[in-house]
Formats: C-alpha cells, structure tokens, sequence
C-alpha cells in the first residue's frame, strides 16, 4: 500500500514535469502578433490561434485580406507625408480654403479621421490584455491601445530582437543625450514648452507608487484638476468661497498664487523651503519651474477675473454657480487655446485649425475621453528643454531655475512671458537633443514601459495605419545611429515604442516624425473634443452664463489670457518672433 502510493506521487510528479516542459516549449502564438489591421489575437488550447477580423474591414486567417470597400479606401486613401505634404505647401489654396465654408469640410474631417483612431468606450489596460468589466470600469488606471506583450513570451519584446532589452541609461547616453542644443526648425519657443507642461499635467499623473499604470488624474482630459486641484478636498482649500473665486495674495498690487501659511495644502517643494516661498497651486508639482509657477499665475488671474465678469451679469448667483460657471469657461479657453494656437502651431498646417464643437453633431462620435498609456508615454517631450534661461538679460542656469519661486516676484508675469515667447525651444524628434538635467526622465519612461510590457513600435505603427519600418536606416536616416540601435536591439520589429518615436527621423523642418503626428493626433483631438463642454447638450450659452461667457470661451488666445491679466502687453507667442516688428523689445505702455 505505502509502495503503490510513492509509487502515484513519483508518476504525478513526473506527469507535471512533463507537462509544463511541453508547454514551456509551445510559444503563445499571439506572441508574433499574428493578427493585423486591428484584428484581436484570441489564443485557443496552448498552441492554436484566431483572429477576430469583426469590423476592421478584412478577413481571412489573419485579417490581411481586404474586404471590397476596404480595397477601394486603401487604393485611393493617400499617404500621411502626401497628406502632410497638401497640408503644408500651396499657400493659395489653403488662404481660399481658410475663407470658406471649406475650411469647416476640412476640418471636420481632421477631427473624425483622427477621434475613430481611438477606442471608445476604451478596451485595455495594464493588467488586462482583453475587454472586461474591470478594465472598462476603474479608471484608476490609464487605458492602453494596445494590449501588453503577453507574459508568456520567449523574448521581452514577444518573438523578436534580444534576450535582453539594452540598459536605459545606455540608450539614454547613446541617443537622447544633447551633443549641442538643435533649436526647433518650426520656430517653437519655451512659453509653448511651458504650456505643454503645465497642459498635460492635468491628465497625466501617473501614480509611481502602484504597479501597473494606474493614475491620480481620474478627469482623464481637460479638467483644469491644475488650476483646481485632483480633488474636492483640495478645491475646497483653494477656493476664496467667496464670488466663486480662487485664493490669492497681492504683492505690490500684483496677484499671485496664496503660500502654503496661509492654505495648508500639500506641494511638492525641496526640504527646508521656506513656507513663505511655497506657492499653492491645484497641480502639487508646480513649484519646480518658474514657468509653470507663471502659467499657474495667469489662469488664477483669469479665473478671478471671469468670476468679476460673470457676478456683473449675475448678481443674485452665489459663490458655488459663480466658481462652478467659470470653471467651465476655463475649461473651455483651454481647448480653444490648446486646439487653435498650441496644436495649430506643433501642425506647421496651412489649413487654419478651429475649435467649434457643432462641427461633430452630425457625425458619429461619443463625448467620452480615457488617457492612454501610450499617450503618456509620447508626450514626454523634454529636449524642448533649453541649456539655460534668458530673462531680462540674465542667464540662468538649471540649478538656478529649479524650485525658484522667487523668479516669477522678482521679473513679474510680463517680463517672464515675454523672455520665454522669445528664447528657442529643442527639436522635440531625432534624438540627442534632450539636456542633461531631463536625461533620467527618458530612462524612467522606458523602465516604465517595459514594467507594463508596451509592445514594439512598428506594432504601433500599424495600429495608426502606417508601413512598419524594415530597418533601423530607414528609421533614422543616421548610419551612426541606426547601427547603434541595431547592435543593441538586434531586430527592428523590437523596437521599443518611446525610442520610435523620439529617434525617428524628423520631416523636412518638422519638429518631430510622422509617428509623433500620426499617433499623438488622434489622442490629442479625441481628448480634447470628447470633453463634455463640447457636447450639444453642453455648447450652448447658458452653460456657460450666457453669450458673455460663451464668447470669452469662443474668442479666447494666448495673448488675451496674458495680456487682460498684466499690466502691460508682453511679446506673447508659441512661436519665437518671426519677424523685426515681433522682436522689438515690448514696454510696460504696451496695450493688448
Ligand atoms: C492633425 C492635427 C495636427 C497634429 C499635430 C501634431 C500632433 C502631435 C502630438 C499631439 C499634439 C498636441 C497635443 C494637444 C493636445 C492634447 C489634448 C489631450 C486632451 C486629453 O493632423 O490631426
């Protein structure tokens, strides 16, 4: 009886052994992403496949063959560099356009080819690789377009490349570190770097304390959480509860942000800063850059300013309907601004871009918006980042900049938007052109990335319809590069994503690759026209106060935001001065 029962648990063992050595030898066959254009990688038993082609247009085996209306779209669809080409040459045309009914057909569809790239409701994430309840419902975590590289993959990257992904300091040190500052070939300047960042840092902020992609911005779009902070609590501390305003200090009969003595929020600042220094703004982070502070500064001032505008009109409404009304119309220049000057610009498009939500009441969309991992991920654009700061005829070095509240008191919100809509900002696209000081933050994205299993970039680029790339040359363009990469990746198929896109070759005078502008497109229209405000049963005057709000939020600018909230009118522009006029020094008579 004791033999026969050593007897079973040698054969069980030897059973289990033989089992899991079998399927250690069977690879996941959705690790070769086998499905195309769209189609879902299912896997059946260990060995087998399908291929769910539902809706993308193709069928067979593995989605490749194109459905009859498919064939007709691709043979006449052009090309993203013939489209970019259009949307950039042949001034004549795009001046009649502008001036037309035409210029509503064109951008109408920018907005609808660009949104049906996306997802929506959104499918995966971090932790699901396929669509459940879980992943569609916590929106604690960010969404993924792209499921993660299966666990169970022979390679990091799925089937292809090395054993081994390179060492992030090393393609740190090898591709993305500046040799000499390459200012922007479009002209962008750093008022336009200081936007992107205090921009998107109301929806990206990614909480590093949890694995798996979760993040603490759950507006997940344009919120205005970095004027109002991420949660009531917070709101609640900022706001004057009085005239729906926001807290503020005068000094010298300037407004600036309240300091943590007085509203006893939590800020970010280095240790032993004094509390008299620290600034309290929604965005906890915001004390690390006078340019941030800045911006910060303004939209206090504008807030407070709508609210006077607003209790003009309404003066029965109480200090909930005045903060909660003026909010919106925030939210609501913010897109403008963002869509019409700051995307307007980063385009280089002679198609004049416009923000007029009634543009999509006809057509197919849903005003929902999920932020993406991979969106996250692209948008770190940190060689726009300078060597040093000009203000004022001053040099100022990092150390000098970083946590240094006191430049903004000591210049004035006027002579720092005027020093930073003049100074260059880097060449975002193409690699070496990212400042020592920001080189760890490449390094922390691609950790990331690989912590959450981002699949290849040439998977990426056929998720937004372009021809994945056959080698590293004809990625680059750079013979030194493309060995470099070679070497330490081994296949182009395993590519990481960030590097993709932040080493891909720049167009001709671009700031960044076609992939930047192909899958940050989507994204950026999606989130930004999916918000509520842009709805039909929100884009009305009421919803803003009544014609006069509407039109603050219709009519708004960059140069309107800066110049009704200074005393005098700053140089104020995304883009460094293109002219003589532009480069006149501005003085405090200026008028807006
Ligand atoms: C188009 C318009 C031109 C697009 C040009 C460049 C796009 C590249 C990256 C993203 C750019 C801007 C991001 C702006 C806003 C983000 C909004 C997010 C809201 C959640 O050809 O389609």
């Amino acid at each position: 009886m004791r033999e026969f029962s050593i007897f079973s648990i040698w054969m069980f063992i030897n059973l289990l052994l033989l089992k899991s050595s079998s399927c250690a030898s069977v690879v996941n066959p959705c690790c070769y992403y086998p499905c195309e254009n769209s189609g879902v990688c299912v896997r059946f038993g260990s060995d087998r496949y399908e291929c769910d082609c539902t809706r993308t247009g193709f069928y067979g085996e593995n989605c490749t063959v194109p459905e009859f209306w498919t064939r007709i779209r691709l043979m006449l669809k052009p090309s993203p560099t013939t489209v970019h080409f259009i949307l950039t040459h042949f001034q004549w045309f795009w001046d009649f356009v502008n001036s037309s009914f035409l210029q509503d057909t064109f951008m109408r569809l920018v907005l609808t080819v660009r949104s049906d790239l996306i997802p929506s409701p959104p499918t995966y994430n971090t932790k699901y690789g396929y669509l459940n309840w879980e992943s569609y419902y916590n929106i604690s975590y960010y969404t993924r377009l792209l499921p993660p590289v299966p666990e169970d993959c022979p390679l990091p990257m799925g089937t292809k490349g090395k054993a081994i992904l390179p060492d992030p300091k090393i393609l740190a040190e090898r591709f993305f570190k500046r040799k000499k500052f390459r200012p922007d070939p479009q002209g962008t300047n750093l008022m336009f770097a200081f936007m992107a960042q205090h921009f998107t840092h109301q929806f990206f902020k990614t909480d590093h304390h949890v694995k798996g992609s979760f993040t603490k911005a759950l507006g997940h779009g344009v919120d205005a959480s970095n004027i109002y902070g991420d949660n009531l609590m917070r709101q609640l501390q900022l706001r004057l509860h009085k005239d729906g305003k926001l807290k503020y200090q005068l000094v010298d009969g300037e407004m600036y942000p309240p300091t943590v003595s007085e509203v006893p929020v939590h800020m970010v600042y280095p240790e032993g800063f004094p509390p008299e220094q620290r600034f309290v703004i929604g965005q906890e982070i915001y004390g690390i850059l006078p340019g941030l502070t800045m911006y910060a500064t303004i939209w206090l001032r504008e807030h407070n300013r709508v609210c006077d505008v607003l209790k003009a009109e309404h003066p029965t409404w109480d200090d909930e309907q005045l903060f909660q009304t003026t909010r919106l119309i925030i939210i609501g220049e913010i897109i403008n601004i963002i869509t019409e000057e700051y995307v307007q610009h980063l385009s280089g498009y002679l198609l004049k871009l416009k923000f007029d939500p009634s543009l999509l009441f006809n057509v197919r969309f849903q005003y929902s918006n999920r932020i993406a991992l991979e969106f996250c991920h692209l948008y770190h654009w940190h060689p726009l980042m300078p060597d040093s700061f000009f203000i004022d005829g001053d040099e100022i070095t990092y150390p000098q900049f970083i946590y240094n509240t006191s430049i903004l008191m000591h210049y004035g919100v006027e002579k720092l938007v005027d020093a930073f809509s003049r100074q260059p900002a880097g060449q975002i696209g193409g690699g070496q052109n990212s400042h020592e000081a920001v080189l760890k933050v490449s390094e922390m994205v691609i950790r990331e990335s690989r912590a959450t299993r981002v699949q290849p970039f040439n998977q990426y680029r056929k998720k937004f319809n372009l021809k994945p790339y056959t080698s590293f040359y004809e990625f680059t363009g750079d013979i030194e590069m493309a060995r470099g990469l070679e070497e330490l990746y081994g296949d182009i198929d395993a590519l990481e994503f960030y590097p993709g896109v932040m080493l891909e070759k720049t167009r001709p005078t671009g700031i960044f690759g076609e992939s930047m502008v192909e899958m940050g497109a989507p994204f950026s229209l999606k989130g930004l026209l999916g918000n509520p405000i842009c709805s039909p049963e929100y884009w009305k005057p009421s919803t803003f106060g009544g014609e006069t709000g509407f039109s603050i939020v219709k009519t708004s600018t960059l140069k309107k935001l800066v110049c009704l909230n200074t005393k005098w009118c700053p140089y104020v522009d995304f883009h460094v001065p293109r002219n003589d006029e532009e480069a006149k020094p501005r003085k405090p008579s200026s008028e807006l």
